[in-house]
């Protein structure tokens, strides 16, 4: 697991001595090269893949190719140079796998995990250990149809902390086939890395550390740029090869998670299972998911982690700090402010529908007005959003905190017009909305061709126009420095629903989870804005819905658990990302769930008795951060 905060995360830079700095890449070896997972290694006769790898030293660039990299170790196929992701292996199913591994390095053994049949549980035969300077061999059967991949790790080879580092990159994708699969795969592979210069477990993550998370090979704004048209059918097979958790969100559309994989076995959804449907999937570490949708609006969107922290600026590898985000001359915000694990997607062709078509006067009118509140600082800022609709403004006044509830209704076309009070550019993003492009709030990069939206300047403003077509839970946040000001309170729960005027209040309650304002430790959540929420009061044998919202910056693996004394009670979860669950998932269950940053939950809860509930949200690590006190007479 792990912690972030920027305040504390000043330690770990310091406490990174001069020997644990990165190992500038040095000219004399070779240059890596970025592998986007589309040609299989090897050589396939006779139902037999043979392939020969190596691990090697080579010059990493996870940037642009003439920005500074690393030295580290990578695999290669024999006679081509090294590659980050590692050589693919991708064969169909009943297929036997040869595999030969050099370990090239001068010093230490390498460590081999993966090279081995999948859809079995794991044994120690799995792994294979290769002294420097030989060669071992392994014979395998393919096995069980999935997503997995292969990884190394040399041992004995200097210090363990820059030897970690050194082996962030030594893994690949291993993919199998299902037999009669369309012999020219269809679908990306896409790896995700996470490069640090030293590996602490539970060390935290700071604004500023030197690291680099990266798809297949690079960072962005560096990742590669995908390309489809509308009515395309996009496969994504996932592998997070990373020591960290990645909630994977995708804009404007939702995807099926086709299957689910811990990289020794890989469970594929259908059938009798229904496939889960959603915007944004958590994936842990060592895990692969397989997503499938289709591009149904042109333009450019983005599918990228949703945890702030892994979004970042590539922090430059000599140790140069990045200007602080507010003293920034930015160019475009999508480009100079993120970094790590984002995907820029172009949909080119004809929209299938067109969410402008209602005239101005039949809108809905909402004027959304980001504005600083008290208390902040400059670097640390206090910010706030106000909703006005005609007369009525949502917080009519005291603290702008927490961000005021979007009520929408489901097919009622809105235009809500983002005023920019603050003393910085920025941007909303409608987040779960299925919307035109130019709306989605992504700045200086959502839009058709060249009708790019740009930031909102100080003082400007910008109307979003849309429809939604469904009724859920959703949010609303920054996405311009978007940690920055997501930090500082700007976040909201956007609720669809069907009739805004039979919408009860009464029993449906919203739980937003977002970060405390410059927040020193991490060992707090605000719900609904407070460190000391507010009381839920319920009644014995009515039915309420409960709407998880995950807005924090960090913490992709917060639990929720609602207890009576030390026992979970049961709920019935109903809703994952604004999408109604199908039968099969609709199901009453022990009321615990873990969150990733960018999901929503709905659950339908029905207390039977009177008496005293909590709700409370904990680390992965068992830490207690929020408590909600929840009252039934
Ligand atoms: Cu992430």
């Amino acid at each position: 697991m792990r912690i972030a905060s920027a305040l504390v995360a000043t330690t770990l830079w310091l406490a990174i001595g001069p020997h644990q700095m990165p190992a500038p890449s040095s000219g004399a070896i070779e240059r890596v090269t970025i592998n986007d997972n589309r040609t299989p290694a090897g050589s396939l006769r006779d139902g037999v893949l043979t392939v020969h790898l190596e691990a090697r030293e080579a010059d990493w660039r996870p940037d642009r190719d003439d920005e500074a990299g690393l030295t580290i170790r990578a695999f290669a196929e024999a006679g081509k140079r090294a590659s980050v992701p590692g050589p693919l292996i991708r064969v169909p199913e009943g297929t036997e796998i040869r595999a030969s591994v050099r370990n090239t390095l001068s010093r230490g053994t390498l460590v081999v995990r993966g090279l081995s049949t999948r859809g079995t549980p794991s044994s120690p035969g799995d792994t294979i250990q290769i002294a420097a300077g030989t060669t071992r061999e392994v014979r395998f059967a393919a096995g069980v149809p999935g997503t997995y991949y292969y990884s190394g790790q040399t041992v004995g080879a200097g210090a363990p902390d820059s030897s970690a580092a050194m082996d962030a990159e030594l893994h690949g994708a291993f993919v199998v086939d299902a037999r009669g699969a369309s012999r020219v795969a269809n679908d990306r592979v896409l790896v995700i890395g996470l490069w640090r210069p030293t590996f602490v477990q539970g060390a935290l993550i700071g604004r500023s550390d030197v690291l680099r998370f990266t798809i297949n090979g690079k960072a962005w704004p560096n990742t590669e740029r995908l390309t489809y048209a509308v009515g395309d059918t996009v496969r994504f097979r996932v592998i997070n090869a990373s020591v960290a958790v990645h909630p994977m969100h995708l804009h404007g559309f939702y995807f099926d998670v086709n299957s689910r994989g811990d990289g020794s076995a890989d469970s594929a959804f259908g059938g009798p299972t229904s496939v889960p449907r959603v915007v944004t999937e958590r994936s842990a570490v060592g895990r692969t998911f397989t997503m499938t949708w289709v591009p149904e609006r042109v333009g450019n969107w983005l599918f990228h982690c949703h945890d702030n922290f892994h979004t970042l600026r590539n922090a430059p590898f000599d140790g140069t700090p990045l200007v602080a985000e507010h003293k920034v001359h930015v160019k475009n915000h999508a480009l100079d402010m993120m970094g790590g694990l984002v995907m820029g997607i172009e949909v080119r062709g004809r929209d299938t529908l067109t969410v402008t078509q209602a005239g101005e006067a039949t809108r809905r009118q909402l004027r959304l007005v980001a504005q600083v509140d008290s208390g902040g600082t400059e670097a640390e800022p206090a910010y706030g959003y106000v909703l006005h609709e005609r007369t009525r403004a949502i917080p009519a006044s005291g603290q702008l905190l927490p961000g005021p509830t979007i009520m929408l209704e489901r097919g009622k076309p809105v235009s809500i017009t983002v005023v920019n009070r603050l003393r910085e550019p920025t941007s909303v993003h409608w987040h779960g909305i299925e919307l035109e492009s130019y709306y989605d709030g992504v700045a200086d990069f959502s839009g058709v061709g060249t009708r790019v939206a740009k930031a909102i300047a100080p003082g400007d403003s910008f109307t979003a126009r849309f429809t939604p077509p469904r009724s859920g839970t959703f949010m609303y946040h920054p996405h311009a420095d978007e940690t920055r000001q997501q930090q500082g309170g700007l976040a909201g729960t956007i609720l669809v629903v069907d009739s805004l005027s039979r919408f009860d209040p009464e029993h449906d309650k919203v739980l937003m989870l977002t970060v405390p304002r410059r927040e020193a430790d991490g060992a707090r959540v605000l719900v609904n804005g407070s460190l000391s929420p507010d009381t839920l009061r319920l009644r014995a044998g009515e039915r309420y819905r409960l709407r998880l919202v995950d807005l924090h910056t960090y913490r992709p693996s917060m639990i929720v658990r609602l207890l009576r004394d030390t026992t979970l009670v049961t709920w019935r979860a109903v809703a994952k990302d604004g999408m109604p669950l199908p039968p099969d998932r609709a199901t009453v269950r022990r009321a615990m769930q873990q969150l990733g940053n960018g999901e929503t939950y709905d659950f339908e809860l029905m207390p039977t008795e009177p008496g005293d509930l909590r709700l409370t949200v904990s680390s992965a690590a068992g830490a207690l951060l929020a408590t909600v006190p929840v009252k039934t007479r």
